[in-house]
């Protein structure tokens, strides 16, 4: 499954962890189409076995964006396409078949925010930085931003990045709601796969409802919302996963829940 621009394995005990790298070190792992058409390609044929993946940069910066190399030629049809083409990706990461964790460092902008910002948990470290430069390029979002990253920070954060070329660093991020951890230099990978390996635990059922079907709920007008809810909990609560684990508590064989 790998790409020369995409690298692939899988890490874990029982190897239910993929590890995903975009490896485009050399133009920072910006986004060509060709790069992103293999985050598709892979998001659909992520073996069934996997229970979770962590999707890294290579080198010192985990995305500088789209390809501004593979703008120039491109008219306002082809834009509109090129957009819905980086939305269907984005859909496949965000709406795929397990929880995704994004591990970052350093430039972490335009594309490569729309990225991270699809991805179910982020893990900055110390080195990150978050900005939108399109306003600098003459462009817009294009990869689903302007849905993702208002639910996270607000409109008038991301207008704010938008209009002014705000930057925001690693600590700052993790205050707005960019990432949700923050860890020293160099330590976001080994976080976010220790995450994605407690993750991967999880019944898949119940995984599916927090990943799939809560941001859904969490959308819905509140009546809809409870209806959806109580109908997830009672689907979660037949599989047989959740039979065994609420066995396991009852019978002292399962981990408590204490303070850090
Ligand atoms: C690129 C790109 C790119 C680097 N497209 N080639 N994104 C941006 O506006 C960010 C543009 N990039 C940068 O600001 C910097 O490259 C970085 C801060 C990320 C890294 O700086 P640095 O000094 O480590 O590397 P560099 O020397 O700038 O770049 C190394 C090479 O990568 C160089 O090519 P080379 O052939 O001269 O070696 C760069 O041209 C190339 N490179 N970034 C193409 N983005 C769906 S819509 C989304 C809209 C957007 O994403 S807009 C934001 C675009």
């Amino acid at each position: 499954m790998s790409h020369p621009h995409l690298h692939f394995e899988r890490c874990g005990e029982q190897q239910e962890v993929a590890v995903i790298r975009l490896a485009r070190n050399a133009k920072r792992n910006a986004l060509s189409d060709e790069l992103v058409l293999a985050l598709r390609d892979l998001f659909d044929n992520l073996p069934a076995d996997v229970r979770a993946a962590v999707l890294d940069g290579e080198g010192e910066h985990f995305c500088a964006g789209l390809d501004l190399s593979e703008l120039k030629e491109r008219d306002a049809v082809g834009g509109l396409h090129h957009s819905r083409m980086w939305h269907s990706v984005m859909e496949r990461v965000q709406h795929g078949p397990v929880p995704v964790i994004a591990a970052l460092h350093g430039a972490v902008v335009g594309g490569g925010l729309e990225l991270a910002c699809a991805c179910h948990i982020r893990v900055a470290d110390e080195t990150t930085y978050f900005a939108l430069p399109e306003s600098s390029r003459g462009i817009f979002v294009g990869g689903g931003g302007a849905v993702r990253i208002p639910r996270l920070i607000g409109t008038a954060r991301m207008v704010d990045m938008m209009l002014t070329g705000r930057v925001y660093n690693a600590q700052e991020g993790e205050r707005i709601g960019l990432a949700s951890y923050l860890v020293p230099k160099g330590e976001a990978f080994a976080k976010a796969l220790e995450l994605a390996q407690k993750v991967a635990t999880n019944a898949p059922l119940t995984n599916y409802a927090i990943t799939q079907v809560l941001p859904r709920i969490a959308e819905a007008p509140g009546d809809q919302g409870f209806v959806t809810e109580s109908m997830m909990a009672g689907i979660t609560q037949s599989a047989p996963e959740a039979k065994e684990f609420m066995r396991a508590f009852l019978e002292g064989r399962a981990a408590k829940v204490r303070g850090n």
